[in-house]
């Protein structure tokens, strides 16, 4: 037996699975990830824009980086990688997709039982009264956009120094710990506390697969590590 099919069998005859993606999943839809080459946006990196300290010294150009994003999110369509999860969930008594991503492009290929840890580029929230709402034009007319009340509205994810959704969260720790099968997809698991999330599937004994082009901290960890693009694996674990 390969290990592929090895790890196809895992796949077939768990319980309960639970996957974590990152960037790399959406790179085949033409989504640059943060920290391969040609991530950088005019030569910043994620820690320089995706800050709260970035936003108050500037929030034109915070907004101009996630205006770009949006723009490309737009004209994007989810791949075979998103498309596979899809399908894996519908023949998966119980099945949890943890996302890094706030491109959407999960829901778009019709996954349900979605966690979106660092939120999401559709919702807008109010930097003065709080108010959220989602806004799916592609890129705005004037930048930074602003609320009703009158103060700068701010992107609806997650930056560096803040805290993760809280029950978010703590569904993501319960998928992590109660799966027979951890799949780590796309994802460099250099950003805590979501790279966390491998080690305590590891720690309450899922199998951990991760699917990833190139080596990761955690790829030393993992029962098996499918060295491939992620719209190229997908398909071929969950068949
Ligand atoms: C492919 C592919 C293909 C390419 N197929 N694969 C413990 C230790 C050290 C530091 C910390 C720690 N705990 C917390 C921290 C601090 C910090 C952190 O982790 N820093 C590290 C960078 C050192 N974490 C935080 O600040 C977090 N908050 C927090 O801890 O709060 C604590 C708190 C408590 C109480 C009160 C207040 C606070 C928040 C982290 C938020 C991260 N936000 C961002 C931006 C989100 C919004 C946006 O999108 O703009 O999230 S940064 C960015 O990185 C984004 C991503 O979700 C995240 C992860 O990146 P990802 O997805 O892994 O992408 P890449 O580019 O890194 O990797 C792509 C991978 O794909 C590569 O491996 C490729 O090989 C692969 N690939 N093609 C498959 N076709
Ligand atoms: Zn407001």
């Amino acid at each position: 037996m390969t290990a592929a099919e090895r790890v196809r069998g895992w796949v077939k005859t768990a319980q309960s699975i639970a996957v974590l993606t990152g960037a790399g999943i959406s790179a085949e839809s033409g989504i640059p990830t943060f920290r391969d080459a040609g991530g950088l946006w005019k030569n910043f990196r994620a820690e320089d824009l995706a800050t709260p300290q970035a936003f108050a010294r500037d929030p034109k150009l915070v907004w101009e980086w996630y205006d770009w994003r949006r723009s490309l999110i737009a004209k994007a369509e989810p791949n075979r990688g998103h498309h596979a999860l899809a399908d894996l969930e519908k023949r998966t008594a119980n099945f949890t997709l943890i996302t890094q991503n706030v491109d959407g492009l999960h829901d778009r290929a019709g996954a349900t039982h979605l966690l979106k840890v660092h939120g999401d580029i559709w919702t807008l929230r109010c930097t003065l009264c709080g108010k959220e709402r989602h806004d799916a034009r592609p890129s705005f007319p004037d930048l930074p956009p602003h609320c009703f009340c009158g103060g700068i509205e701010r992107p609806g994810v997650v930056w560096f120094g803040e805290r993760l959704p809280p029950e978010i969260w703590s569904q993501s720790e319960q998928a992590a710990s109660a799966a027979d099968v951890f799949l780590v997809v796309g994802t460099s698991a250099l950003v805590y506390p979501a790279a966390g999330l491998v080690h305590l599937a590891k720690a309450s004994g899922a199998k951990v697969v991760e699917v990833n082009p190139a080596e990761t901290p955690v790829s030393g960890m993992v029962d098996f590590s499918w060295r491939a693009p992620a719209a190229q694996a997908l398909p071929l674990l969950v068949s």
